[in-house]
Parts: structure tokens; sequence; C-alpha cells
């Protein structure tokens, strides 16, 4: 099954145009949004069409106005997922913290924002995830978004696209 991932839009909906319009996500039921800001969120849910799911978290930049999850756990094609913005585990200055957590309720993929730098590593042995920002990158002139192919028993493949 193939998700994608995005986060740190913040207001940058044109961006998530852009993804959107890109063959790579053609065809992508479910995406991860792992915040910055929440009505991105809602936005991309409302431009995808109605039998695509939008899963959604809060940023940093969403609070207080927002009653979004810190984070969420899902199990997605024999994979457990946690996604999170990041920042309540500290992601600037490590991703132990995550991978901790990723651990204590049994995921074995976590995928955050925050940073604006994409990031594929592994931690402890879970695959640690961020997308980079569609629209604010900090790693490189173009944002970008990662596609995730999930085969249950098998390593997550990751790929990521600049816009
Ligand atoms: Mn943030």
């Amino acid at each position: 099954m193939k998700i994608g991932l995005v986060s740190d839009s913040h207001g940058g909906t044109g961006a998530l145009d852009l993804m959107l319009s890109r063959p790579e996500a053609r065809g992508i039921k479910l995406w991860l949004f792992a915040g910055d800001v929440a009505l991105d969120g809602e936005y991309l849910d409302m431009v995808t069409p109605e039998n695509v799911e939008v899963i959604k978290v809060a940023g940093n930049n969403d609070w207080p106005g927002t009653s979004l999850p810190d984070y969420e756990t899902l199990d997605v094609a024999g994979h457990t997922i946690l996604l999170t913005h990041g920042h309540i585990f500290g992601v600037n200055f490590g991703r132990q913290k995550l991978a901790q957590a990723a651990q204590d309720v049994g995921a074995d993929i976590a995928v955050y924002g925050h940073t604006h730098v994409a990031e594929y590593t592994e931690i402890a042995g879970i695959t640690v995830l961020n997308p980079g920002s569609v629209s604010r990158p900090r790693d490189e002139r173009a944002g970008s978004f990662m596609v995730l192919d999930l085969v249950p028993e098998k390593k997550p493949v990751v790929n990521l696209y600049r816009l």
C-alpha cells in the first residue's frame, strides 16, 4: 500500500496542489500530515477525492486552536506507524526520544516533521521518516514529500520527491 507523507506546509496550499499534480502522488489513498498547519491538512482533505483519507496531527503552530491529537498510532498493511509532529519529542536535538516513543506503542515506523529537513534513517530498528517541508524547506530549495510503500513482513520502501 502506498502512503503519502507530507508536513509543514505553513499555509502554502499551492505547494500541496503542486504535490498532488505530481505523477508520484497519483493513486495515493492515504496521506499522513505531520502538522503545521492543521488548516492545510483540512485543505488537503478537501482537494483530494472522497475515498482518500487524510490523517493529521497537531504541530507546535497549531496550538491552541486545534482539537487535533499530538500523535496517532496507525496499523497499516502489517506495519504500525507513529505519526507525530515531533516537537514534543525534541526532534531538533535528535530522534532517539521519538524512536523510543515508537517502540513504546509497538510501532516499527515513526513519521515526524517540524525540522523542515527530510530524513530517512533507522534508529533501534525503527524506520524514522521526515518528509521535509512541502513549502518551506530548510535542506534544499525545493519543498518535498515522501511516498511510503508498505507490504506486510517486508521492509518499508521509501521515496523522497522534490517539487
Ligand atoms: Mn513545527
